[in-house]
């Protein structure tokens, strides 16, 4: 049974993307960061969103940058999850511009570049709903114009900006929002293209 592993930021949607792609019901926050220990479960993709029937091992862990402390105390389970992973999935959020949370914290579970699991990498963009001018094109369900244009130019910034930390390549950037249902087949489709490992 493949890994999938998620990782990101706190209040970046992990959680929510959980849920969305395998139709649970774990506790998400607006404010406060809320998971606080790697949930597990096995299963499939909702039949929505994918027609393949891979039982997988999903990992949902805590975000990291909340606090300091914070950080030190998940830092292991991260670490295990990380390097159990078939497929990471980091998570970003859309509206956000600071990178160095997520960068020192791949460093960390990496040593400083010189450990990866044997993983295929995904990083999903998410909340694009909020992009810049946040008038999402509500009578087709997709990013207005004006988000779009900003939408692609922050998928090639976080490439550029995270590439160097971990192996992902462009096609592998996918930008999705929870709350509008918007990007998540094609979220599957990247994370179900495990190129780099045999399962
Ligand atoms: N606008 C918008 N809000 C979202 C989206 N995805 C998630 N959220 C909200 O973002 C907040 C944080 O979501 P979580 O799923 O708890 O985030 P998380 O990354 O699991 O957070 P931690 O467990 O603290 O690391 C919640 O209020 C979600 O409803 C999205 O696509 N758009
Ligand atoms: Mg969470």
């Amino acid at each position: 049974m493949p890994t999938l592993a998620i990782f990101g930021q706190t209040g970046t949607g992990k959680t929510s993307l959980s849920n969305a792609l395998f139709g649970l019901d774990w506790r998400t926050d607006d404010a406060i960061s809320c998971t606080q220990e790697v949930t597990q479960h096995n299963g499939a993709f909702i039949n929505t969103l994918s027609q393949g029937d891979t039982t997988w091992q999903l990992l949902d862990t805590p975000g990291v940058g909340e606090s300091k402390s914070a950080d030190e105390e998940h830092f292991r389970e991260i670490y295990d999850a990380f390097h159990s992973a078939d497929v990471v999935l980091w998570v970003r959020q859309a509206d956000t511009r600071t990178f160095k949370v997520d960068q020192e914290s791949i460093l960390e579970l990496t040593n400083k570049r010189q450990k990866f699991p044997n993983a295929h990498f995904v990083i999903a963009v998410n909340q694009i709903d909020k992009v810049y001018p946040e008038n999402w094109d509500t009578v087709n369900n997709q990013p207005s114009v004006e988000q779009a244009v900003f939408i692609s130019e922050i998928s090639d910034l976080i490439l550029h900006r995270m590439s160097p930390y971990l192996p992902v390549e462009r096609h592998c950037v996918i930008p999705c929002t929870v709350s509008r249902n918007y990007g998540l087949v094609e979220l599957v489709q990247a994370i179900s293209q495990i190129h780099h490992k045999e399962i």
